[in-house]
């Protein structure tokens, strides 16, 4: 760790104000260029700790930039992770007010839940697949805090990995029932097609995502617990939406998971 504990809680700040006030700031590395990942995660951790403290509860984790698509977008070359706060999830069909975002965006995901605890270091995805308790189709919303989405990777982590909130499908599936490398996934916005992809965009299948997460935390000392809700990542590239916009999403054997902006 480069930073001392006042000024990892000062960043925690100051961005949490950026998404609850909905106003953008600068990377935090422009002013920090030698903070490292400690750092990163540290500040991630302050802004869950806040929340914690103010009564919000965790709903579950994220994996982010698991897709070639997303890591080309962006600019970046390593999968993150980050949490889902409970205030940030709408039900299927919702009608999503533009104002509680910065500048939204949307990606198509697939969701699983964990029966059991799954830790690394080593943990793979032949232990993550028995530890599966259902898979359900996702779609995160995305909203950096950072002016024009402008980030590098540990500016990104310490923002909670742009994470503003997800929309679960209603259609739940045991992971032996589906082929999720190969599960299609179409995206239409305002009902033209704009993404398509397959599950294996997520580092060749999202259950290895989850294995990826289990590993990473272990170097925080930490697990995935059981019953988790875990986001693996991005199937399409991410999309801009704004007031008017509505989005249908179809996942293969998963269903569909719409919401609309207003
Ligand atoms: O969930 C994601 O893949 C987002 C990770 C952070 C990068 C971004 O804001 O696009
Ligand atoms: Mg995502």
């Amino acid at each position: 760790m480069t930073l001392d504990q006042a000024t990892i809680a000062q960043l925690a700040e100051r961005l949490e104000n950026a998404e609850l006030n909905r106003q953008p700031v600068t990377r935090i590395t422009d002013a920090y260029p030698d903070m490292d990942w400690d750092d990163a995660y540290g500040i991630q951790s302050a802004i869950r700790k806040r929340k914690v403290a103010r009564g919000n509860k965790i709903a579950g984790l994220k994996m982010g930039l698991t897709s070639r698509a997303k890591m080309k977008q962006m600019g970046v070359e390593t999968p993150v992770y980050g949490f889902l706060p409970d205030y940030g999830s709408y039900a299927d069909g919702a009608e999503i007010d533009m104002a509680t975002f910065i500048h939204p965006r949307v990606e198509a995901e697939v969701a699983i839940v964990t029966r059991t605890e799954l830790s690394g270091p080593g943990c793979h995805i032949g232990q993550v697949l028995p530890a599966i308790d259902f898979v359900v189709a996702a779609v995160e919303i995305i909203d950096s805090r950072y002016e024009n989405f402008r980030f590098d990777l540990k500016s990104v982590i310490a923002d909670n990995t742009s994470a503003a909130g997800f929309v679960a499908g209603s259609m739940i599936r045991e992971a032996a029932d589906l082929d999720m490398p190969t599960l299609g996934v179409v995206m239409e916005k305002n009902g033209e097609i704009v993404e398509l992809g397959a599950g294996a965009a997520v580092l060749g299948h999202p259950a290895s995502s989850v294995a990826m997460l289990a590993n990473m935390l272990a170097s925080r000392d930490e697990a995935i617990p059981a019953g988790a809700f875990i986001m693996t990542g991005g199937i399409t590239a991410a999309v801009a939406v704004g007031k008017g916009d509505a989005i249908n999403v179809r996942f293969q054997d998963l269903g569909k998971v719409s919401m609309s902006f207003k």
